[in-house]
């Protein structure tokens, strides 16, 4: 019999409003039943957002660098739990243990970053232009922040956006992706365990339809941060617009590798099959593009498709598996539509392209595809997939592939291949997103680095390093006239 999971409100583990449940499966295995968590609805919503307040009122108050005390239990925790949760993680989204441990690591990380950002999360002093007068800025608590989190990262990403937000001195509630509630449970048992009030944090479980747009449109939460697909973020984004609510969005990619002719070959063939396959092409760093020099394109493409008929399908949790599952059914769905598309379009399709099928028939699996002849503008090449399909691109040029890679309405990661520490900088320059690697694959950022992509991918705000910081706090500035007379800016210094 599956354990029945709780909602976390007002500190109380309690059902839900509605009564109602839904099931949490193995994507590897999906008579794996893992859990029953709560199908909440808007009720829920309304009882945290209550309990949030009261939870940010002492927050609030209490010293940064105490908050930040508390973060670094969490980081401590985590470090003494990785691998089970590594092993929950897996059982839950399905991607390999290697990768699991390293979305904890992400999670440990960010907590000891914000431990110590509790310590600086400096403002400014600045000379006033006029005399014995103070000028300086400071940060405030903003209130009760809304989290909206999807399935890839099912730890590291609600703790880009849990950790600042907390440091900052908010409550948060978090809905996470009913793929995976249960690794956001045992971190939320973690953050209660550490110290934190229990009011402090809330944890509604259940659909985006209803939790996630109750958390939007609740006129009590003026902080809200998604992670998830461009067109959910276009509909949050014109609720919080009339709402006049802050929101940052972390949306769709697609990414492209570039491999010029003077590239480390190998180097590029391990990058390219670990970004395009890596976390079974789910990431919104993936590799789903790959740009290649004419003059290496054949052998280059050769290797690829030998190599990616090597990698192994299976469960996360075995020690010889590369590639877990898809997510769900919708998610497998998804990839097969664009297998026709791909060959409506005249794609070749020169591996992968189906369903293992065999021994893996209980799972989501999908095999490691290649379309080689890819056209820039088509579906295949424009659209995100969300699966392990790369998109195999013939460039002539440099310049080219800086066309190729712009030319699409998303604009997260990039990376190149290249001997040439010209082309290098001039990829960094001229690549229209918001992380470049040079000699490494479209995945990988680190958590002490801001992370965020341009155009359909966000709307200008970052997560990850200093930068989340200014999106969880207020900026206050403080002006102190010591002169004993009314002084009159933009006048009396200027008064000639
Ligand atoms: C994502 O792609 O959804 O950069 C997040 C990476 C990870 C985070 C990715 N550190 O690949």
């Amino acid at each position: 019999m599956a354990k029945t999971f709780r909602n976390l409100i007002d500190g109380e583990w309690v059902a839900p409003s509605t009564g109602a449940y839904f099931d949490n499966r193995n994507p590897a295995d999906t008579t794996d039943l893992i859990g029953r968590f709560p199908d909440s609805d808007a009720a829920d919503v309304a009882a945290a957002v209550r309990s949030a307040r009261r939870g940010f009122a002492r927050w609030s108050k209490m010293p940064a660098p105490v908050r930040g005390d508390v973060l670094r239990r969490v980081g401590d925790l985590l470090v003494e739990r990785k691998e089970a949760i590594a092993d929950a993680m897996t059982r839950e989204m399905g991607k390999v243990l290697a990768e699991t441990r390293g979305d904890v690591q992400e999670g440990i990380d960010t907590a000891y970053y914000a431990a110590t950002e509790g310590r600086r999360l400096f403002g400014h002093t600045v000379p006033s232009e006029l005399q014995s007068k103070w000028a300086m800025s400071f940060r405030r608590p903003i209130g009760v922040v809304g989290l909206i989190t999807p399935f890839n990262f099912p730890l590291a990403i609600p703790t880009w956006k849990m950790f600042p937000a907390l440091l900052c001195g908010n409550s948060v509630i978090i809905k996470p992706s009913e793929d995976v509630p249960h690794t956001v449970h045992l971190l939320v048992e973690i953050l209660l365990e550490a110290g934190l009030p229990a009011d402090v944090v809330q944890l509604v479980h259940g659909r985006g339809e209803t939790v996630g747009k109750a958390l939007v449109e609740h006129p009590e939460i003026p902080v809200i941060s998604f992670t998830g697909s461009t067109e959910t973020g276009a509909i949050i984004g014109e609720t919080c617009g009339r709402m006049h609510k802050r929101l940052s969005l972390e949306m769709g990619g697609k990414n492209a590798m570039i491999v010029m002719d003077d590239a480390d070959l190998d180097l590029a063939l391990e990058g390219v099959l670990w970004g395009a396959f890596g976390t079974t092409g789910q990431r919104c760093t993936a590799t789903s593009r790959l740009l290649l020099h004419r003059k290496i394109h054949d052998r280059f493409l050769k290797r690829l498709v030998d190599a990616a008929e090597t990698l192994r399908l299976g469960d996360g949790r075995a020690d010889r598996t590369d590639v877990g599952p898809l997510i769900h059914e919708a998610s497998r769905d998804k990839v097969e539509r664009y297998i026709e598309i791909g060959r409506e379009q005249g794609a070749e399709l020169a591996t992968g392209g189906k369903s293992p099928g065999g021994r893996l028939g209980r799972g989501w699996f999908f095999k490691p595809t290649v379309f080689a002849g890819v056209r820039p503008g088509s579906r295949l090449e424009q659209e995100e997939i969300f699966g392990p399909v790369l998109s195999v691109v013939r460039i002539r040029s440099f310049d080219e592939a800086v066309r190729v890679n712009n030319g699409v309405r998303y604009g997260l990661s990039s990376s190149v291949y290249t001997g040439d520490v010209n082309l290098a900088f001039r990829a960094l320059q001229e690549l229209d997103n918001g992380i470049t690697y040079v000699n490494a694959p479209t995945i990988g950022a680190e958590a002490h680095l801001p992370f965020g992509g341009v155009k359909a991918t966000g709307n200008g705000h970052r997560e990850g390093g200093w930068e989340v910081y200014d999106f969880y706090s207020e900026t206050k500035v403080g002006y102190v006239d010591y002169s004993g007379k009314l002084q009159r800016a933009q006048m009396d210094t200027y008064d000639v």
